[in-house]
């Protein structure tokens, strides 16, 4: 359906495919916003359906999403699944003429992901990776003072995530994978990069596993070279014992020609310059369902579903578009190159960039 048509509808109708953990997240946000509502759900497993079905009060309910696309008259579809079903399902619904959401990891490989965007392309749907880190209301704030010049023109940043927080226990697939904190985490913090400093251009990355339960990298410091010219570090562990963790907080410096910027614990931001030394309240907003210490990743649900709900209406690309996207993978590509070879990795954004003018 064309955004001139969903300009003038009222309310906007989606379904959801995949009920697990995190799409309580994304329903309940569903709820939060006027103009959307979620009209079917999807799960191949049934308890989780029903039980989804239960607590929201959903009764369309699918455990095939084929039939689901047939039966039901759809604007968008939310794709909440783990990885192996993205590409299959995504393909799925620009068959169908769908509006997309798509969950991070986008998919697996950046020949999938070239994929999954040609075919929404080609189908003409709106596709949008469910890339919610940089959402953030801290993580927002942050963007919003260096766009404003707050601490003049940016040279060196550095985005970084440590925590020991256990993920294995509501997420037990991430023990079990070959790659871990980089495709699961390191994609955000990546992406935080991205939208900081722009696209980079060279990635230098080393990755360790500290953890000898899982299967794959729990720690990764990764050096990007950004096309504006600023140096940064992303660095990520969840092997890291605090005597106060900060899951799920991101920490950010950033050093500019006219001050410095410090995203501190407890989202506490900070903007030095010559005038002085200001602390601002970044705290997520309180939300009625959020719980901890998921508050601020919960917030920027609500905020990327909305986004997306104003861009369906205006026509306007997602900021998170799957063509976007393709820029964050190629960097968790990269790093993963430059980890097992021990080199630094020159990005292959050009070849993405004449996909994004095709
Ligand atoms: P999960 O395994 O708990 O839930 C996935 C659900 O999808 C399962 O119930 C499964 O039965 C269903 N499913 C899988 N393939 C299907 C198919 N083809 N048709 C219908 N149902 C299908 O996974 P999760 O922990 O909720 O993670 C889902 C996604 O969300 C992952 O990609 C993960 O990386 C992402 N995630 C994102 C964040 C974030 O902050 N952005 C946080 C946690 C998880
Ligand atoms: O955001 C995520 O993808 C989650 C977590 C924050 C736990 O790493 O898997």
């Amino acid at each position: 359906m064309s955004a001139s048509t969903l300009r003038d509808r009222g309310a906007l109708n989606g379904a959801l495919i995949g009920c697990g953990f995190f799409a309580r997240n994304h329903l309940h946000a569903w709820r939060d916003i006027d103009g959307a509502n979620i009209v079917a759900l999807c799960d191949a497993d049934e308890s989780r359906l029903h039980a989804a079905g239960r607590e929201f009060g959903i009764e369309r309910l699918y455990t095939d999403a084929a039939t689901m696309l047939r039966e039901e008259r759809l604007d968008f579809v939310d794709i909440a699944t783990t990885v192996a079903s993205h590409r299959a399902l995504v393909e799925m619904a620009a068959a169908a003429g769908v509006a997309t959401i798509c969950q991070k990891p986008f998919a697996r490989t950046l020949d999938d992901a070239y994929a999954m965007v040609a075919a929404c392309d080609e189908a003409n749907v709106p596709l949008m990776v469910h890339e919610n880190f940089r959402w953030q209301s801290a993580i927002q704030a942050v963007g919003a003072a260096l766009r404003a010049g707050e601490i003049g023109k940016p040279f060196w940043g550095r985005v970084s995530f440590r925590s020991a927080f256990d993920v294995f226990s509501g997420q037990p697939y991430l023990a079990e994978g070959e790659r871990f904190i980089v495709e699961d985490l390191g994609i955000h913090i990546l992406d935080i990069a991205r939208f900081l400093f722009g696209d980079a251009t060279r990635v230098t990355a080393s990755t360790s596993r500290v953890n000898p339960t899982i299967k794959g990298e729990d720690v990764a410091t990764i050096m990007l070279r950004h096309e504006s010219g600023v140096n940064s570090i992303v660095d990520c562990s969840y092997a890291t014992r605090l005597p106060h963790d900060l899951f799920p907080q991101t920490l950010i410096e950033v050093d500019g020609s006219a001050g410095t910027l410090r995203l501190m614990a407890d989202y506490q931001l900070q903007i030095h310059t010559t005038m002085g030394t200001e602390v601002r309240d970044a705290t997520p907003p309180a939300l009625s369902w959020a719980s901890a210490p998921w508050e601020a990743i919960q917030g920027s649900v609500l905020n990327i579903q909305s986004h997306w709900i104003e861009c369906l209406r205006s026509g306007r690309e997602p900021a998170t578009s799957g063509r976007d996207n393709l820029r964050t993978l190629a960097l968790v590509e990269a790093t993963y190159l430059s980890a097992r070879e021990g080199r630094s990795v020159e990005c292959a954004t050009s070849s993405i960039g004449r996909l994004r003018d095709e």
